[in-house]
């Protein structure tokens, strides 16, 4: 008898137990007004794990890579973390139709690291209705309201133009005149505009520079190399190449010495190049990029860094730039590759 009073009065506990559980599901909280959440976003969670929702570009380069293979580190079980990994294959549609579905699937933060600056306010009005507070990483978004987003994380790109610049116009002094070619990332990203306008301002400064190409690349070795292909056809007269990414500048070098040219500290062309990925700054100390500007793939403890502070309803400063640095060929030592973590 006492064993089937405490059965059924254990089976009774079971049960309130678990209508308590369902009704205390995740209930979309009225968004906080910067849409941050509290330690209480992550009570509602199974099995304790904060779920993020990360909405990647895709795959398109060696900084890509390093930037998912961090964030994919970062957000493991064993770190308290249920990571959902969306790759967009470079399409916007793709990342809003994720966003949608992290919505759905009710998780804690979705991280947004978004291919163009516009287009997000229908999507990410969603997901602050729904209560989710969104971190923007990398690029930066252009949107009508910012509290539809609660921080952002990644690189000044303008800055990192400059710094190119700067090293042009003290490695280009004296020369009358300067062709220079510009292969652009993806057109719209915010790591176009800030690297374009750098170039942009500095042609505009210095009257013996003349841009007699600029094309997109986008941000890929095959397309950076089909582009520069061309120009070298249409253009006898190359002194420099701006390639807004590693991997484009792997392309161009590649279209450079097939049309029986040189590139880099030894060659006809001057080789600009940013990203300082690991093969980047291999190519830089061969001496076939001239001048590598970094940009820090390395998100994923930056943005776990904001999440710890949501959790503990902190609110975190709303942009949050990396500090960067620059490898010149001249300069560069095997020691520098060797210290770096992509
Ligand atoms: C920059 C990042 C860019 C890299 C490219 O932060 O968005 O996208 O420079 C990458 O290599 O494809």
């Amino acid at each position: 008898m006492r064993f089937k009073k405490v059965l059924c009065v254990l089976l009774t506990a079971a049960v309130m137990t678990g209508l308590a559980a369902c009704s205390g599901g995740r209930q979309p909280s009225p968004a906080p007004a910067d849409n941050s959440a509290g330690a209480s976003a992550a009570a509602d969670n199974t099995d304790g794990l904060i779920v993020v929702g990360f909405s990647q570009v895709g795959a398109e380069s060696d900084w890509r890579t390093a930037n998912t293979k961090s964030m994919q580190e970062t957000f493991t079980a064993d770190n308290g973390y249920k990571l959902i990994f969306d790759d967009a294959q470079q399409k916007q549609d793709n990342q809003i139709t994720a966003i949608r579905n992290f919505i759905q699937q009710e998780v804690d933060y979705i991280v947004l690291a978004p291919i163009g600056e516009t287009g997000w306010d229908t999507v990410l009005k969603e997901a602050k209705d729904a209560g989710i507070p969104v971190i923007i990483v990398d690029r930066m978004i252009d949107v009508s309201d910012d509290s539809l987003f609660t921080c952002w994380v990644g690189s000044d790109f303008r800055k990192e133009g400059d710094i190119a610049v700067a090293w042009m116009e003290t490695a280009l002094a004296g020369k009358e005149k300067v062709n220079i070619v510009h292969l652009q990332g993806t057109i719209g990203s915010s790591a176009q505009i800030g690297r374009s306008e750098g170039l942009e301002a500095g042609v505009s400064a210095n009257s013996g520079w003349e841009l007699i190409a600029q094309q997109t690349g986008e941000f890929t070795q095959a397309k950076g190399q089909e582009v520069m292909e061309s120009i070298l056809k249409q253009n006898s007269q190359i002194d420099l190449v701006y390639c807004e990414n590693d991997n484009m500048a792997f392309g161009a070098i590649d279209a450079i010495e097939a049309a029986g040219k040189t590139a880099g500290i030894n060659g006809d062309i001057v080789i600009i190049s940013f990203d300082a990925t690991h093969a980047g700054l291999a190519m830089t100390l061969e001496g076939k990029i001239n001048y590598n500007v970094e940009c820090n793939p390395l998100h994923g403890p930056r943005v776990e860094k904001l999440i710890q502070q949501l959790q503990a309803g902190q609110t975190p400063e709303k942009l949050a730039y990396v500090e960067e640095t620059a490898f010149d060929a001249a300069t560069i030592t095997q020691a520098d590759i060797d210290a770096r973590a992509y």
